[in-house]
């Protein structure tokens, strides 16, 4: 997002503004009067993990780079239970109103590998830059309409967003500019139902993100986002509760600015479920700190910077969430691993997730600099700040919970509910709990030393459970 010094300049007063003690006041209770997605048992889900992948992006059969062994890998290297897993538009429908059944079988099939390890899917109808005909990837070719105009490749890549074709090819499709009359989001809506309609029955999946980093071409902030943004995910949601009554529906804010932490105008969105407890709309908003989008590293001044950026996005993401009456999962964060101060970034961005009780998809998978393991797939040293002990389900409605590395403790804690069924899971990783865990607190019901997963008794009332590694 690096649109020049004036955006700079505006982004520092405003954070400066928003000042330290902004989110600072935020309640360390993560349990009341926050929503959580529960597995079919009615446990709370921490989702941890990460996207499944870039790759997918420029790929003529729009797989990730992934085979099963990868998954299997990347399981027992972090335990994770949650995968953001990229789709494309051009794959979907490849031509107007024809699906492309062959496509979503394979998604189907990398799904299962997933969902037969523990994980839990989200469907990412990514996009950046529009489409691969304006530089970007996304929208097939026939749905790009840009009236003459052309897009010129940049560096970075975020500054394609304001290239002539590119911004047209949005305006047309949000119909914000005359255009020859083709509907091209009814066509959108149509493909995000027919995914959930190949999915509507696959457990493994959780949810659908119904458009990656949404931009609104010349139309931009609160007119954008309440305006045809919201039309849109409103559509969505109802095209895909007509064949898919249990799916979350998770929706992003428009990137620029809420990246950052700024506010975001997006409104309330209904779900045909009913409201309340009923509704199934997630809030996953992204988490690119600008002073680190321009290349900045997490160190110096920038560290500073960056804190009061950390501290404004928690506090815009828990008024949105709640605005919304959704669960907040951090859809995309991460980082070259290379630049100073990075894994101090991570660690800092997990603790606030755990603050928060929100869940989180790193960026990403893919092979390379910012992930948990290089081009031959040997660990970086992201892998052991992402491998971190922390609860994967509880039984319940969770209080708090966080790893102190210090203490070398995993406190968690929650209040059980009546109708969940089993008990509280956590992932003690053996670098930190090499003989297993000693419960303070509460009862340990089961311990796999090979899935590192240690199972509490739940039940009635308040449970406070303090994990240390056994001796
Ligand atoms: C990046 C990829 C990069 C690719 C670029 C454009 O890491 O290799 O060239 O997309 O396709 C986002 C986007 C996500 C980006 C990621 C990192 O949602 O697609 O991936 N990012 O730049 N928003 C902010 C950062």
């Amino acid at each position: 997002w690096a649109v020049g010094a004036v955006v700079l300049a505006v982004a520092a007063a405003l954070l400066v503004a928003v000042g330290p003690q902004g989110a600072g006041a935020a309640r360390a209770d993560t349990a009341s009067g926050h929503r959580w997605i529960t597995d079919r048992q009615g446990r709370a889900l921490v989702l941890r993990g990460l996207s499944t992948a870039s790759s997918a992006k420029g790929a003529a059969d729009g797989m990730p780079w992934i085979e099963e062994k990868d998954v299997a890998r990347e399981r027992r290297a972090l335990g994770t239970n949650f995968v953001r897993f990229l789709l494309q538009w051009r794959k979907v429908e490849p031509s107007p109103g024809t699906y492309d059944r062959t496509y979503l079988r394979q998604v189907a099939e990398r799904v299962r590998w997933y969902g037969e390890r523990g994980y839990h899917v989200l469907l990412d109808m990514h996009q950046d830059l529009y489409g691969p005909r304006v530089g970007g990837n996304g929208a097939p070719a026939w749905a790009t309409e840009t009236d003459g105009l052309t897009s010129a490749p940049t560096d970075p890549w975020e500054l394609g967003y304001v290239e002539p074709g590119t911004v047209r090819a949005f305006d047309r499709f949000w119909g914000t500019v005359e255009g020859d009359g083709r509907d091209l989001r009814e066509h959108y809506v149509g493909a995000v139902r027919e995914v959930a309609r190949h999915f509507a029955d696959d457990d493994t999946v959780i949810g659908y993100d119904l458009m990656n980093e949404p931009w609104g071409g010349s139309v931009q902030g609160p007119a954008f986002e309440s305006g045809p943004l919201a039309r849109l995910y409103q559509d969505a949601i109802d095209a895909v509760r007509t064949v898919d009554r249990d799916h979350w529906l998770f929706v992003e804010p428009s990137a620029i600015g809420s990246n950052w932490g700024f506010a975001t105008g997006l409104p309330r969105l209904d779900d045909p479920r009913g409201d309340g407890d009923a509704a199934r709309i997630a809030y996953a908003p992204h988490l690119y700190p600008l002073p680190m989008d321009l290349g900045g590293g997490y160190t110096g001044s920038t560290k500073g910077q960056v804190d009061r950026s950390l501290r404004a996005w928690r506090e815009q993401t828990e008024k949105t969430a709640r605005r919304l009456g959704a669960p907040v999962v951090i859809g995309e964060f991460g980082l070259d691993t290379g630049l100073p101060g990075a894994m101090e970034y991570v660690e800092k961005v997990q603790r606030m997730a755990d603050d928060m009780g929100a869940g989180f998809a790193y960026w990403s998978n893919d092979p390379g600099p910012w992930a948990p393991w290089d081009a031959k797939l040997r660990p970086t040293k992201l892998l052991p700040v992402l491998d971190r002990p922390a609860p994967l389900a509880v039984a319940g409605d969770p209080v708090a919970y966080g790893w102190d590395a210090a203490k070398r403790t995993l406190a968690v804690s929650w209040r059980g509910t009546a109708g969940v069924r089993g008990g509280t899971e956590v992932r003690l990783p053996a670098r930190h709990f090499p003989k297993g865990g000693r419960v303070a607190g509460g009862v340990q019901r089961a311990w796999n030393p090979k899935s590192r997963i240690l199972t509490l008794d739940s039940g009635p009332g308040t449970h406070s459970v303090r994990i240390t590694p056994r001796r």
